[in-house]
């Protein structure tokens, strides 16, 4: 998969592609990630980029001038068709369905804005779709490039060391994460959960599954609006719900539950050392 990212700071993207799996992918010829800097569009003393917005308000705009030609410059040097991406707070919100959905591509255009944003023409001329990494603003799209770029580079076939891991990993099932746990087995008194030391492969799935389930549903009761819920799942939910209406659940189950916002988290009530299911 080419890449290319319009910046006015192609050496802050670069920086950043050297590093773990994204940089294991890059040497490894998985994904070819380029930069084009707009600055290198301008042809005034000043190499100006922007200027100040019509109407009036505070801060500075990107011109279209030098914004649009760095944009077809680097095109040029992606496989016709690839869609030209702007990264703005006003785009539809990037999740995993996306990344996979981009991920799928030969060619991507990522267009990174600044100040208070981009000359409206340079997008209806320039740009495809607007992605937006979450509500809030940042001072360029540069990071939420990066982020995109690292949530598609991984999911290419061998850029992970396992492709198993891209399939069995939050948002896969539209469900959160299970908890990890690594050695040692007990730690400051708490104890890896026995379902995870069991070794049965069918209860440590079913365990995994109920942990995603309830802290999907204390945490992100939106994904389960949104995605539903596979039959056993369901069946799964329910009957965490039911054990903690039946008083199953009581305090200092879990340090998680400890955490403000989220709704009690099942963790087994009956402490570590008890086989579920
Ligand atoms: C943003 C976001 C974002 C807005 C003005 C860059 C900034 C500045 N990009 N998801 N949220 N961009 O806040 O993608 O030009």
């Amino acid at each position: 998969m080419q890449i290319e990212v319009v910046t006015l700071f192609p050496e802050m993207v670069r920086g950043a592609l050297a590093y773990g799996v994204l940089g294991r992918a890059i040497e490894r010829g998985l994904a070819r990630i380029g930069t084009e800097d707009v600055r290198a569009h301008t042809f005034d003393v000043h190499r100006t980029v922007d200027d100040r917005p019509y109407g009036g308000g505070p801060g500075m705009v990107l011109k279209p001038e030098p914004l649009l030609a760095a944009i077809r410059a680097a095109a040029a040097r992606l496989p016709p068709g690839s869609p030209r991406v702007c990264l703005s707070a006003q785009g539809e919100v990037f999740d995993q369905r996306t990344a996979r959905e981009l991920a799928g591509l030969p060619g991507l255009l990522l267009v990174a804005g600044r100040y208070e944003g981009i000359d409206e023409r340079a997008i209806e001329l320039g740009v495809d779709r607007e992605l937006s990494i979450g509500d809030y603003v940042l001072s360029g799209g540069e990071i939420a490039a990066l982020a995109v770029i690292d949530a598609l580079v991984r999911l290419l076939p061998g850029a992970l060391g396992d492709d198993r891991s891209s399939i069995e990993e939050s948002f896969s099932e539209g469900l959160l994460e299970w908890p990890h746990y690594t050695r040692p087995e007990v730690f400051e008194g708490r104890h890896v959960p026995q379902a995870l030391l069991s070794g049965n492969h069918a209860a440590v799935r079913r365990w995994r599954l109920e942990q995603s389930v309830a802290r999907t549903w204390s945490r992100r009761p939106d994904l389960i609006a949104r995605h539903g819920l596979a039959p056993e799942a369901s069946r799964l939910l329910n009957e965490y719900l039911a054990a903690r209406a039946g008083g199953g659940l009581g305090e200092g189950e879990s340090h998680e539950q400890d955490r403000p916002g989220n709704r009690e988290e099942p963790h087994d009530p009956r402490g570590p050392g008890f086989q579920t299911g």
